[in-house]
């Protein structure tokens, strides 16, 4: 970030200009990470053919820029190469499945393979003269529009490949399966894996093991007793990645979700604020499951190509199925902590009702922080209504600035000294039927004074047992982007916000109780972030 340009990020992947959105092929190869993207290379708006940029790095912190690696150049691609992924063929050899947008703007997946393998920049694609390798043709009735965005692919016990692609028939989504033996040649399963009522297109489907028990991650071709399986779909019409944890029968080639399926806006979403057509991959080098995901701006399509840029994305987090197997838990990658500096810290603070106190970190405006807060009082906590079940409702009508006993308090974040630019990040406690419930709110209201930025409060609710644990949260700021992970990562809220006072060196980090009671910081640690080396 500088004077003019207030708003670059300083550790998250962004590009020097031009729209970027969905990560695309993510992978590790030879120990190199591989991201390729959805850009525009003729400027910072959605409109105009996609190509696939490509980036690399040796621990997913910092990046260089390659040349683009898959552009149009044939008939079955030439109006876009949209979103795909890599898989790791038996042979240790990548191959990388797409969509491509056809000279009649069908939607066809296309096939593309590393010109030499050698190089472990990969830096060269060829695409399979076999292309398109799957299509929609009178007979199957796929719809020419919606079917897009294969998947990594994995192999069933009968040694044949499967990938999914997005779909959907009338407002019902659907995940295609294909099936092959050579990679080359995909034949239609006649179910899908799975489909839903009433979700719209299902963009970026992901679909991937997890293990039962432990943090770490497992090759997408796993299964058996040891695992669930997760179903990620990003929904275009809400804007949002829902997943549900559920049990995959290779044999029909069956995925059963364990309750619910993905409904409509209340599923369980990977982020409760801005997160988008995420996709995992597993990393090999170390043993984990890594998701990468596009955040949009929240600014106007005028005040992006004012800027010239358009879109980051997340950092990316390991995750895993937590203990209690019903939700993931996410955390950034470790590899993070190596930009953090000047540490400060706190330890046992009162935070009295009604205060606000300063945490002097250096450069407030790219900062790592995590705090936890102990309650010791319960009693008094809000009575939670049974007609309030929108956390993101709740968040909104019940704002950083309204009192109750046991909140709001957490953090304001990229806060101008007077506070007139402040992003909220807070909790709220409520007493529920048997046990007290934790809403973590991000309210961006007055997050900057330009009102053309969208600035919609974002809520979840938090499933952790405050009667045994400390109440945690983790923010990691970089001047347009706030990345918050409550309860150790069990509800995350990635929000974008553009001060207009709050910028560089005028941008201060606050602890705040709103709430009548008193409680603890019983911890506080706060980091400048150095600026990563990205493109
Ligand atoms: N973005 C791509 C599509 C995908 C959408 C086009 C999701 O392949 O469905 O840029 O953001």
């Amino acid at each position: 970030a500088s004077a003019n340009q207030p708003y670059r990020t300083g550790f998250h992947f962004q590009l020097p200009k031009n729209w970027i959105n969905d990560p695309n092929g993510v992978m590790v190869y030879k120990g190199v990470y591989h991201l390729f993207y959805q850009y525009n290379p003729n400027g910072a708006v959605v409109e105009g053919i996609k190509i696939w940029g490509h980036s690399t790095s040796n621990d997913l912190v910092n990046w260089t820029p390659h040349e683009p690696a898959i552009y149009p150049s044939e008939p079955y691609d030439t109006n876009g190469c949209w979103s795909g992924s890599a898989t790791i063929l038996l042979d240790d050899k990548p191959a990388i499945l797409y969509t491509g947008v056809d000279s009649q703007n069908r939607q066809v997946q296309n096939l593309a393979f590393p010109k030499n393998l050698s190089d472990p920049y990969l830096v060269e694609w060829i695409k399979s003269d076999k292309n398109p390798v799957m299509q929609p043709t009178i007979k199957n009735r796929i719809n020419a529009s919606s079917f897009r965005d294969p998947t990594t692919a994995w192999l069933g016990p009968d040694v044949q490949w499967r990938v999914i692609v997005g779909s959907k028939v009338d407002r019902r989504g659907l995940a295609i399966l294909y099936k092959s033996k050579d990679f080359v040649n995909w034949f239609r399963s006649e179910t899908p894996l799975h489909s839903a009522n009433d979700t719209g297109m299902w963009e970026c489907p992901d679909f991937f093991p997890v293990l039962v028990v432990g943090q770490n991650g497992v090759d997408t071709s796993l299964n058996g007793p040891f695992f669930k399986h997760v179903l990620k779909v990003s929904l275009d019409e809400t804007g949002h990645d829902l997943y549900t944890i559920g049990s995959y029968d290779n044999i029909k080639d069956i995925y059963t979700p364990d309750k619910i399926s993905v409904e409509g806006d209340l599923g369980s979403r990977y982020d409760y604020g801005k997160y988008y057509a995420s996709k995992s991959f597993f990393d090999c080098v170390k043993n984990q499951r890594i998701l990468t995901a596009w955040i949009n701006e929240s600014s106007s399509v005028a005040d992006d190509v004012k800027k010239g840029w358009s879109g980051v994305h997340a950092i990316p987090r390991k995750f895993w199925l937590a203990e209690n197997g019903k939700q993931l838990v996410q955390w950034p990658i470790s590899e993070l902590q190596k930009l953090r500096a000047n540490h400060i810290s706190l330890a046992n603070k009162l935070l009295e009702g009604g205060s606000v106190i300063k945490v002097s970190v250096v450069t407030a405006a790219q900062a790592d922080v995590e705090v936890s807060f102990e309650i010791k009082d319960l009693d008094n906590a809000e009575v939670l209504e049974p007609s309030w079940t929108n956390p993101r409702f709740l968040c909104s009508q019940k704002g950083a600035s309204v009192k109750s006993s046991l909140g709001p308090f957490g953090l304001l974040v990229l806060a101008s000294d007077d506070l007139k630019e402040n992003t909220a990040v807070f909790f709220r406690i409520f007493k529920g039927n048997n046990s007290y419930v934790v809403l973590m709110c991000s309210d961006q209201s007055s997050s900057s004074l330009n009102q053309d930025n969208d600035k919609t409060t974002y809520g979840a609710f938090l499933d952790v047992d405050i009667r045994q644990q400390k109440l945690s949260l983790r923010s990691l700021m970089d001047h347009s982007i706030v990345e918050s992970f409550g309860g150790g990562g069990k509800a995350c809220i990635t929000s974008r916000v553009y001060p207009t006072l709050a910028i560089n060196e005028a941008a201060h980090l606050y602890a705040f109780n709103n709430g009548t009671q008193s409680l603890n910081i019983a911890a506080l640690n706060a980091w400048t972030m150095n600026t990563a080396n990205i493109n």
